[in-house]
C-alpha cells in the first residue's frame, strides 16, 4: 500500500538530514511522525522511525542522562496553544495571569529562553497555554519551529504601547520563514504547499498605556478575525479573551449520563465542532462506536431524552446516553 505522504513530511526530513545533533534530530523525528497519515502503509515507517528515534534517545541518555530529551511539550487538556510575539510584549505576564504557571516576567526584553506550559481554566475544562521565548531572529531556538507547528492554535501577542501593525509584519516575517501561515493566509504556490496553516487570535496587550489609536488601528487591520485588547498585568479583557479562545479552537463539549442516573457534568468530552454521536462514543471508549445501538440526547433545550442514531450532529452542552 502506498504511504501518501504530505510534503510536509519531506521538509521535515530535510530538516532531519539537516540536524547537527541528537536532539535537533529526535525533534525532526517526531515532526514526521506527527505529519505522517496511519494507516497500513505507514506502519512500516512508523515502526522505522520510533526505532531511530529510541536509538537517539539511547545516546543522549549516555550523555547526559536525560530522560526525555526533545524540548517537545505534551498536549494536556482540551488543547495546546503557544503564545508568541516580539520581545517583552507580556507573554509571559499573560501565561502568568492566565493558569497555573509562574513564568519569570521582567521589564526588560528577553527574559524567555525556554517554552512553559501551564494550564487555563475555561468554565468546565482546561486548555494548555504555552510561554515562548520572544520571536526575535537571534534568540529563535531549532526547538521552537517544530513546536509552534504542532500546536493546534496560535495566540499572537502585540504590545499596544506602540506600532501594533509593524509588530504583526515581523510577526508574521518571522512565523514564514518557520513556514507558519495565520487564518488561511496565502503565499505562493510552492510555500503554500509545504506550509502550517495554523488558527491565531491576535491578542493586544498593554491597553492600560495605549491613548486609543494603537488599539484602534489594530481593529482597522484585522476586520476578518478580530482582535482582543486586553491588560494582561492589571487582568482586564481576559475573561473575554478566554471566551475567544475557546471560540477559535471550535470545539464542542459533550456529556455522559447513565441510564436512570444524573449527567457527569464535571468532566465533559471534547470534541470538533460537527462531530457525530458515533465519535463522541469511540472518544469514550474505543469499542464503543461498534457496540452502539442508540442513544437518547438532552441538550439545550432543543430535544428532551430523544433517541438519535450514530450519524448524529452533537452541539456543545448536549448530555448523551449510550445504548450497547
Ligand atoms: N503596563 C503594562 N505592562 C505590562 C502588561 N503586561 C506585561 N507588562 C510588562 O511588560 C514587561 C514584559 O513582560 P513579559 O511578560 O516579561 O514579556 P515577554 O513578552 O514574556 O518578554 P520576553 O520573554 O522577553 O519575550 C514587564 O515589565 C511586564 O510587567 C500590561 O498589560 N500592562
Ligand atoms: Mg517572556
Amino acid at each position: 500500500m502506498p504511504a501518501n505522504l504530505p510534503p510536509q513530511y519531506f521538509e521535515a526530513e530535510r530538516s532531519f538530514r539537516q540536524a547537527k545533533g541528537p536532539a535537533e534530530k529526535i525533534a525532526a523525528l517526531e515532526e514526521m511522525l506527527a505529519i505522517m497519515p496511519k494507516h497500513k502503509g505507514t506502519d512500516h515507517l512508523r515502526a522505522e522511525l520510533r526505532s531511530r528515534m529510541a536509538k537517539l534517545n539511547q545516546q543522549l541518555g549516555k550523555k547526559s542522562g536525560a530522560q526525555r530529551t526533545s524540548m517537545a511539550i505534551e498536549k494536556e487538556g482540551a488543547a495546546q496553544i503557544a503564545v508568541v510575539g516580539l520581545p517583552n510584549s507580556g507573554k509571559s505576564q499573560l501565561v502568568a495571569s492566565m493558569t497555573n504557571a509562574s513564568p519569570a516576567v521582567a521589564d526588560y526584553p528577553l527574559t524567555t529562553h525556554q517554552a512553559l506550559p501551564g494550564m487555563m481554566e475555561f468554565e468546565d475544562i482546561k486548555i494548555q497555554l504555552i510561554d515562548t521565548p520572544p520571536l526575535a531572529p537571534q534568540t529563535i531556538q531549532w526547538w521552537l519551529p517544530p513546536m509552534l507547528r504542532q500546536a493546534d492554535a496560535l495566540l499572537v501577542m502585540v504590545d499596544l504601547s506602540y506600532d501594533p501593525l509593524a509588530q504583526i509584519a515581523q510577526i508574521k516575517e518571522q512565523l514564514g520563514q518557520m513556514r507558519i501561515l495565520l487564518n488561511g493566509e496565502e503565499a505562493d504556490a510552492e510555500t503554500q504547499a509545504v506550509a502550517w496553516q495554523k488558527r491565531a487570535l491576535i491578542v493586544g496587550n498593554k491597553i492600560d498605556l495605549d491613548n486609543g489609536q494603537n488599539h484602534q488601528a489594530l481593529l482597522d487591520c484585522c476586520q476578518e478575525h478580530p482582535p482582543v485588547a486586553i491588560s494582561a498585568s492589571e487582568g482586564a479583557g481576559l475573561g473575554e479573551l478566554k471566551l475567544k479562545i475557546y471560540q477559535m479552537l471550535d470545539i464542542i463539549r459533550v456529556y455522559t449520563k447513565a441510564p436512570g442516573q444524573k449527567a457527569d457534568l464535571a468532566d465533559p468530552i471534547v470534541l470538533p465542532r460537527g462531530s457525530t454521536l458515533q465519535e463522541a462514543a469511540t472518544a469514550v471508549h474505543k469499542d464503543f462506536a461498534a457496540s452502539l445501538k442508540f442513544a437518547r440526547i438532552w441538550g439545550s433545550g432543543k430535544h428532551d431524552g430523544i433517541m438519535a442514531k450514530r450519524d448524529h450532529i452533537l452541539e456543545d452542552g448536549d448530555i448523551i446516553e449510550l445504548h450497547l
